[in-house]
């Protein structure tokens, strides 16, 4: 994993916000990164930082990729100490903070990417009560 980081400090953020007068363009995606699928492999994973620049506490629901399929993961550890991963529940983003995801911890799972041909992936994250926030994973291959 330690690759991983050592790459991730070398991606340029992507930082796209979007022109709206709603208080939720406040809800920022940067640093959105996608790895191109080892060969043969169904799935891949995706990093990503949302932070909340607005002055109320929003609840994140998961993602959304208009060409693939994605999941919002998190991590847990059994008792016996076996690690676990599943989609993660709505997650409450306070005002003036961020939801990191990163190698070793949340994180991204997409399926179907092996067919795109393109350099980035359009998604949105998911906020409840509000529209979703459009970003683009910068695909990236594994080094
Ligand atoms: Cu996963």
């Amino acid at each position: 994993m330690n690759l991983n980081r050592i790459l991730m400090a070398l991606v340029i953020p992507i930082i796209l916000t979007q022109c709206s007068d709603k208080d939720l363009s406040e809800i920022i995606v940067s640093d959105a990164i996608m790895y191109v699928p080892i060969e043969g492999s169904p799935m891949t994973a995706g990093y990503l930082t949302v932070t909340n620049r607005s002055d109320a506490s929003v609840d994140i629901e998961g993602i959304n990729c208009d060409s693939i399929m994605a999941e919002i993961h998190d991590i847990s550890s059994t008792d016996t100490g076996v690690m676990k991963m599943g989609k993660m529940n709505t997650y409450s983003l306070k005002s003036g903070s961020r939801l990191v995801l990163e190698p070793g911890g949340k994180h991204v799972m997409a399926w179907g990417l092996q067919q795109i041909k393109s350099e980035y992936v359009d998604c949105s994250v998911l906020v409840s009560d509000a529209d979703p926030v459009k970003f683009k994973f910068l695909l990236k291959d594994r080094g």
